[in-house]
């Protein structure tokens, strides 16, 4: 039962955010995060609480469904839904991934619209929020149908968005062949060649790093959260779920740190290499789920002293270090528990809202540090924000280039977390980074929202 006022007023803005979308259970837990520290800090700051700033934040300035119908190998029709959320455009155009999964419905791209909001925020650049996707399932496709299908999403698409209005990117399901498909078909249909997607390839437009810039980025703020509380990352053992693009260059970037990486997942389990992956293991795991579209536990047949768990994940393995990087609330209170109980003493998440609210109690209460995607994987979309600026500049930046503007980004968000987050009495010392990271993004676009008026 709530007590306090602050709590009551929680309570209730979360009773008549549930009662317009009773069943969106990911869309509501993530707002729940959000109102959990906002409702406090508009309450102390009564210029917000005039304007109704997250009244109107919770409400996506746009949502577009759509028919899919594209042709299989077979010649068969297949129908998918498609989707694009507009989030809010208050610092800049629309700007997130799509998803192509079977999971993907409504509820979970206005989740991730939302927390994109306030990820673009923290980046600093000029950059609204959005997310779309489809429920369409990648895996077992062949080429060919993949760009069918990424050519009828696109028709209908191509409607929505521009390098001025919405710039779609990859999320789980799209990298570098989807994008690829997709704007091939919106240069078709527009006849113009623009920076409407991000993500492409380097030889027509694509930034060098993007890439490698979420995997990285996340690593560059946990070096931040190391070096903040005086200690590195030398030496420390690291469990990384996930073995995609974001858990790929994590794993690259912890390597280089002097970290020892012991674990990869997938959605069939998980795989254990005490000895830890080394660069030539990762360029194998690379080739595996890039080229030949395989599953981890194919790592164990390369490499026969480690071992695979079928249907499991990381969190029982002991480590200093966990970064779940793979899809939502893939960390649950169970895995917490193990976590703590082994001694992890810092989690920063790759993947978006990965960890389940159970589990960031249990974080809070054993003082472990916890960063939220919002912060720790912000490098990706904002390496995207570079993207558009090479693309409206005409200009192609290099590596080192855009590897120190990432830097400075994630190392600037820090800072955000710290301004915001700080509690207990070593002020300093101690950071809430969810409490920061959320602040930090709402007096953003708050601030913003106030001066473009009721809109
Ligand atoms: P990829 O498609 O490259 O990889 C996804 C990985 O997660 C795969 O290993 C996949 O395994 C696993 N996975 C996906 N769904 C599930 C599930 N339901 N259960 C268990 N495992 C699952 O995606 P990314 O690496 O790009 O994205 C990973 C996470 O990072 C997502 O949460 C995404 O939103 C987030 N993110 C991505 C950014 C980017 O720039 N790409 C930027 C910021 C955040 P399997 O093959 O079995 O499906
Ligand atoms: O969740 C994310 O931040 C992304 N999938 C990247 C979005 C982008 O526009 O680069």
């Amino acid at each position: 039962m709530p007590t306090t006022n602050s709590e009551k007023k929680i309570n209730n803005f979360i009773e008549s955010v549930k009662a317009k979308q009773a069943h969106e259970d990911e869309f509501l837990q993530a707002v729940e995060e959000v109102a959990e520290f906002i409702i406090p800090f508009i309450e102390a700051n009564p210029k917000y609480k005039k304007a109704k700033l997250l009244e109107r934040m919770v409400e996506p300035e746009r949502a577009i469904l759509f028919r899919v119908s594209w042709l299989d190998d077979k010649n068969e029709i297949q129908t998918n839904k498609g989707f694009r959320v507009q989030f809010n455009s208050t610092l800049g155009a629309y700007k997130g991934g799509l998803r192509f999964h079977p999971s993907v419905n409504l509820s979970i791209l206005k989740f991730l619209g939302f927390e994109q909001v306030f990820k673009n925020a923290l980046t600093g650049l000029n950059l609204g929020g959005g997310k779309g996707g489809a429920d369409f399932d990648p895996k077992g496709k062949s080429d060919a149908e993949v760009m069918r299908f990424c050519q009828s999403f696109m028709t209908e698409l191509s409607k929505h968005i521009g390098a001025n209005t919405d710039i779609p990117a990859g999320d789980i399901g799209v990298g570098a062949r989807e994008i690829g498909y997709m704007f091939g078909q919106y240069k078709r249909l527009r006849n113009e060649f623009t920076g409407t997607l991000t993500g492409k390839g380097i030889e027509w437009g694509g930034s060098l790093l993007r890439t490698e810039a979420t995997g990285y980025g996340l690593l560059y703020f946990v070096k931040e959260m190391m070096e903040h509380k005086g200690d590195s990352l030398k030496n420390k053992v690291v469990v990384i779920s996930g073995s995609g693009n974001v858990a790929q260059y994590a794993c690259e970037k912890a390597i280089e740190m002097g970290a020892k990486v012991v674990s990869f997942s997938d959605s069939d389990g998980y795989i254990y290499d005490e000895k830890g992956i080394s660069i030539e293991k990762l360029e194998f795991v690379k080739e595996l789920k890039n080229e030949k579209r395989g599953r981890i536990k194919e790592y164990t047949k390369k490499y026969p002293s480690t071992k695979f768990y079928k249907g499991k994940r990381p969190w029982d393995i002991k480590c200093d270090v966990a970064l779940p990087c793979a899809t939502q609330n893939e960390l649950e209170e169970k895995g917490a528990k193990m976590l703590v109980k082994n001694g992890c003493k810092l989690i920063a998440e790759g993947a978006n809202m990965p960890t389940t609210s159970e589990a960031i109690d249990i974080f809070a209460k054993n003082n472990i540090l916890y960063a939220p995607g919002k912060a720790s994987n912000a490098g990706g979309v904002a390496t995207s924000g570079l993207e558009m600026t090479q693309n409206s500049l005409r200009l192609s930046w290099t590596k080192e280039k855009v590897d120190e503007e990432l830097k400075t980004i994630m190392k600037k968000i820090h800072t955000q977390c710290v301004e915001y987050g700080k509690e207990g009495k070593k002020k300093e010392k101690i950071v809430n980074y969810l409490k920061g990271a959320n602040i930090a993004g709402f007096v953003r676009v708050a601030d913003a929202m106030i001066a473009q008026g009721v809109v």
